[in-house]
């Protein structure tokens, strides 16, 4: 017997959630999932088995993302499908909740879609997409962007990890690409993600819909100076690069703040790493993210500008070299706006993080769904989100689902 009424208890949240926990966990409990790695395999293998215990097919666009299939009868399973997922893997020592909770949630409100009686008038698809983060080959949203064809696939296939392996070499050959067919069977995507901020603490809402993503970028920036010994090299006739570096992380910090707007260097290498010898060559990454566009070329000109100064000043020399930028992206207005009524109101706000709906925006009707996080922490191992928060988000996606497919 259907009940119209199902909810998802957090009981049943965390039955399906403490399967995937264990995954990838270090011992301090965060999470290192890399894209093609052992962890994020066995992710893989736990969402092939979710879609075979449900009846759902499984395909694979011949770039890393997962599809599930809920194909319903009849002519209804060749209209255009609402897609709904996220992606398994982390930045390292990560948090749990990046990314699976929308994978997830997105069964979670299969399960409730059936248990409601629910008939489709379009096939559901739970996606799961690869390298959202860029941890393994520093390219965010590879899967995605390769989906789209806004990755060239040669170009992905040279990428290279930190053990100096390429993708091509990883995954056993060049991706797919862009796949118009795959991206026209798609009417809608909608992600549903932890909240990376407090908006919705503030604002007393376990559930928000996204309404844009910041302009965001990573960039590597060398410096190059002279390597020397640390206790003969006197001080004045040293050329540090390391100097020059940590020069540029305060400058960006500052630049941030004045341009009200934000920068990070969480990501370092130095050569040849001696405690006993005055740096070669430091690589440092800017991560910038602004409201708007010309905000953060600005901020970036500004950082590169004082890091050339700089070095002038310390014998030394920068370059700089954007390893990808990411547009504005608004999401579909009357589709948020929908969604936050199918939901009674739920806040619409925006983000400073990167998704895969991000990219999928620029091709169909997108939109995110944000699960409230109580202190805001992302990106670590402290990331949280209470069991009930997180049944109200499969809720909150099921009842979009319902209203999608109609
Ligand atoms: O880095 C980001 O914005 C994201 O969480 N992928
Ligand atoms: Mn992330
Ligand atoms: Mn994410
Ligand atoms: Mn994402």
């Amino acid at each position: 017997m259907s009940d119209v009424r199902a909810r998802c208890a957090p009981e049943q949240f965390r039955l399906l959630w403490d399967q995937l926990a264990p995954i990838g966990r270090d011992a301090d409990g965060g999470y290192l999932r890399y894209a093609w790695s052992d962890a994020e395999r066995a992710c893989r293998g736990w969402f092939e088995a979710q879609a075979a215990t449900r009846g759902m097919v499984v395909t694979e666009d011949g770039n890393g993302n997962l599809f599930a299939w809920w194909d319903p009868p009849g002519g209804a399973a060749t209209a255009s499908a609402v897609v709904t997922g996220s992606h398994f893997d982390s930045v390292p020592h990560g948090g749990a909740y990046d990314g699976p909770l929308g994978i997830v949630c997105a069964f979670l409100a299969v399960d409730l879609l059936r248990e409601r009686g629910v008939a489709p008038a379009r096939p559901v698809v739970v996606a799961a997409f690869v390298e959202e983060e860029g941890g393994r080959f520093g390219l965010p949203c590879l899967g995605s962007r390769l989906l789209t064809g806004a990755l060239d696939p040669a170009q992905a296939a040279r990428l290279t990890d930190a053990d100096g392996r390429t993708l091509a070499q990883v995954t056993g050959g060049l991706p797919a690409g862009a796949r118009p067919d795959l991206l026209a069977r798609f009417g809608a995507f909608v992600e549903l993600h932890i909240e990376q901020g407090k908006a919705l603490v503030d604002l007393d809402a376990p559930v928000g819909v996204a309404s844009a993503i910041w302009p965001h970028g990573r960039w590597r920036m060398d410096f190059a100076g002279e390597g020397n010994h640390a206790g003969t090299t006197a001080m004045a006739d040293r050329r540090d690069p390391m100097l020059t570096f940590a020069y540029t992380v305060l400058a960006a910090n500052k630049e941030a703040r004045l341009h009200g707007c934000h920068a990070t260097v969480g990501r370092v290498e130095a050569s040849p790493n001696a405690t006993n010898a005055v740096p070669a060559r430091v690589s440092g990454w800017l991560d910038a993210r602004a409201g708007d566009e010309a905000t953060l070329s600005s901020l970036v000109e500004a950082v590169h500008k004082r890091a050339v100064e700089r070095a002038g000043r310390d014998g030394t020399s920068v370059a700089l070299t954007a390893e990808s930028i990411t547009g504005e992206v608004r999401f579909d207005t009357d589709l948020a706006r929908r969604i936050s009524e199918t939901l009674g109101g739920a806040p619409v706000l925006p983000t400073g993080a990167g998704h895969d709906a991000g990219v999928l925006s620029g091709f169909l009707p997108t939109a995110m769904l944000f699960v409230r996080n109580p202190t805001g922490v992302s990106h670590s191992p402290a990331e949280t989100a209470s069991d009930a928060d997180c049944a109200a988000g499969a809720d909150a996606l099921a009842d979009v689902l319902t209203e999608l497919t109609r």
